[in-house]
């Protein structure tokens, strides 16, 4: 405690904020902190009766999604870093830090936020503390984790802790009238994965401002992971429960903005299939003394994105979305209700947009930002887990990887063993979409899932998946598939209807599990042939079927050398295993001369 209380005099010296406050975590100081944002006008209340206790924060236009390129791994050496982390030397970093904190938040409140990653106490839980000068951090912090009195209490009694210091970076002088949205031009999210601290400067935004989720839950705590035996991953997590009422516990790591709130919010048109919500975008996992894997989501609440959520697709989400929510980014009804693009198939008449203008269906761009979001807390979710929140976590059954290619990679692969499920995880490419700054639409490698989230050389991070595979009995050791939802036909649209048909490929994927369902064998893995899949009551055209499960060598040998050429930026730190499975992929390609297709039924 002495420890803290002296962490937080020395940034407050340093940062010379006008007070400073201890955040306790009620929900009356949660209010009150809305309420200041209200009059401060960084949030606006939305209608009571449409949308109960909810608030619209509009960012900055230069501050609406994580800067990857501004996002480094301040590890004392270079290689531990790897090829896919931007790096700099950790003392040049705290230099840089002491001198963009100085001053930095005059006029403005420290904020001590405690937080815990797991319920407080729990025995794979994870505490930090993040300073910051956004009560916007402040209030969305507490809606993603668990915060305040609790978890200082575990601090008093000696549990260790994390410290990450957060500001936006605008000083305000006296007299000096503070905008919406404080920011700086200028953003550096810096992490120090030996000493487990995280500084970041400039943003307001997700992942860049709300440090317990990308910076800590992933970031550092895949380092502590790799040193402790345990696994940190952008993943969902799910219990699905099958019509004869067996239960199964599936992580899925797909990419940023790729699909995972959706699957976890999965509402199946299979009847029978239910299923129940763990969490949707961190899960952390360990090998149990039982040979299994156990799986956590560490995280209280969805930073979900809103474009593409409605009825339609997400009918939970819609219905979590009832109120007491933060939406940033999003347009407003002259109602005052919220809107953006896929909530209604038809957009209102008028709307003020992202950015505070009018807007009309005609004025020609989006009225809500691609990367708009809604924080809320997980406990709205109508098919949120009962057990949701237990410190053991579930024994994990199935992961599943994927990502967003319009072409070549089928709808799903089956892995044959854990060591080609990684390999299909290590190779994961997918489009890239608004979720971070860059070009949406250009396909990179995403291995895992966590080419930005990974804290250390993602060789090593390779490595380690592969001894986690050791740690567990053979058999007991969840299952590996590779899916697919975003295939696109030559004319541009989606070959697959996605969301609640998603059933359709988990409930062959069980069938699998359970020995029932048939497959037939491809250069990638086992997938199943057209009369595999429960397409019952679908009406998808066997053409997009076919293409939908289809292996065409020759695309797959440009696909094999691009999956090469990533592997080797590893050098020596590739596991030996990984360098073994591409050569068996290409000679499998090799042997295949036609493209493979499956047998018509
Ligand atoms: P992050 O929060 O950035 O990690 O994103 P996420 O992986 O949770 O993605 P999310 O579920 O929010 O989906 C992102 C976008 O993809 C939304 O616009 C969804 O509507 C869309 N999407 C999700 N699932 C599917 C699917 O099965 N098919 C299609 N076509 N689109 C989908
Ligand atoms: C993601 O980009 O994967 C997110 C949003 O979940 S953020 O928290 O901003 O990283
Ligand atoms: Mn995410």
């Amino acid at each position: 405690m002495t420890d803290l209380l002296a962490w937080v005099d020395d940034i407050a010296r340093l940062a010379r904020p006008d007070r400073v406050h201890w955040v306790s975590g009620s929900e009356e100081e949660h209010e009150e902190l809305l309420r200041v944002l209200v009059a401060e006008g960084k949030l606006e209340k939305l209608d009571p009766v449409l949308r109960p206790d909810s608030y619209l924060a509009r960012s900055h236009p230069g501050d609406v999604a994580r800067t990857e390129a501004r996002t480094i791994i301040a590890s004392a050496r270079e290689e531990d870093a790897g090829p896919t982390n931007n790096w700099a030397d950790p003392e040049e970093m705290r230099a840089l830090r002491d001198s963009l904190l100085d001053g930095a938040m005059r006029g403005r409140t420290l904020y001590v936020v405690p937080f815990s990653l797991g319920a407080v106490g729990g025995k794979d839980s994870r505490i930090g503390v993040q300073i910051t000068d956004s009560a916007y951090a402040v209030v969305s912090i507490g809606v993603m984790t668990r915060v305040g009195a609790p978890v200082l209490r575990e601090i008093s009694d000696g549990a260790a802790w994390v410290r990450t210091v957060h500001s936006v970076g605008a000083p305000l002088e006296p007299g000096q009238e503070d905008t919406a949205w404080p920011c700086h031009e200028e953003k550096h999210i810096i992490h120090f994965p030996e000493t487990l601290e995280v500084f970041s400067y400039g943003s307001g935004y997700g992942g860049n401002a709300i440090l317990a989720k990308k910076c800590v839950a992933l970031r550092l705590a895949s380092v502590m992971a790799r040193d402790e035996g345990w696994l940190a991953e952008h993943m969902l997590l799910i219990r699905l429960v099958s019509p004869q009422g067996r239960r199964y516990h599936v992580a899925a790591a797909f990419p940023s903005a790729c699909g995972k709130t959706n699957l976890a919010m999965l509402r199946p048109t299979l009847p029978g299939w239910r299923v129940e919500t763990l969490g949707d975008d961190i899960v952390w996992m360990r090998p149990g003394a039982d040979g299994r894997m156990h799986a956590m989501n560490p995280e209280a609440g969805f930073f979900g994105v809103a474009p593409g959520t409605g009825p339609a697709t997400n009918a939970s989400a819609i219905e979590t979305l009832w109120g007491r929510t933060i939406f940033t980014n999003v347009a407003r009804t002259p109602e005052g209700d919220v809107w953006w693009e896929g909530l209604t198939d038809t957009p209102p008449e008028r709307l003020v947009d992202w950015q505070g203008r009018d807007w009309t269906p005609s004025s020609g761009r989006p009225a809500a930002h691609p990367n708009s979001r809604f924080t809320v807390s997980a406990a709205q979710c109508p098919q949120i887990a009962e057990d949701w929140e237990d410190p053991d976590g579930v024994p994990l059954d199935l992961i599943l990887f994927g990502g967003r290619r319009a072409a070549h990679v089928p709808l799903v692969v089956e892995a044959r063993d854990w060591a080609h499920g990684v390999f299909l995880g290590a190779t994961i490419a997918s489009e890239r979409t608004a979720a971070a700054e860059g070009t949406v639409g250009e396909v990179r490698r995403e291995p895992f899932a966590m080419l930005p989230f990974c804290g250390y050389h993602l060789g090593d991070y390779l490595a380690h998946w592969l001894l986690m595979g050791r740690r567990m009995y053979t058999d007991a050791a969840p299952r590996i598939y590779q899916v697919n939802w975003f295939r696109r036909g030559e004319d541009g649209r989606f070959l697959w209807p996605g969301f609640g048909e998603n059933i359709r490929v988990l409930d062959w994927i069980i069938g699998r599990l359970e020995g029932r369902a048939g497959a037939q064998d491809s250069p990638l893995g086992a997938l199943p042939r057209p009369e595999d899949l429960d397409l019952t009551g679908l009406d998808l055209p066997p053409e997009d079927l076919e293409e939908l499960l289809a292996v065409d060598p020759a695309a797959w040998q440009a696909e094999a050398e691009g999956i090469g050429a990533f592997l080797e930026t590893f050098g020596d730190r590739l596991p030996a295993e990984l360098g073994e499975e591409l050569a068996s992929l290409r000679a499998r390609l090799a042997a295949a001369e036609a493209p493979v297709r499956p047998d018509r039924p």
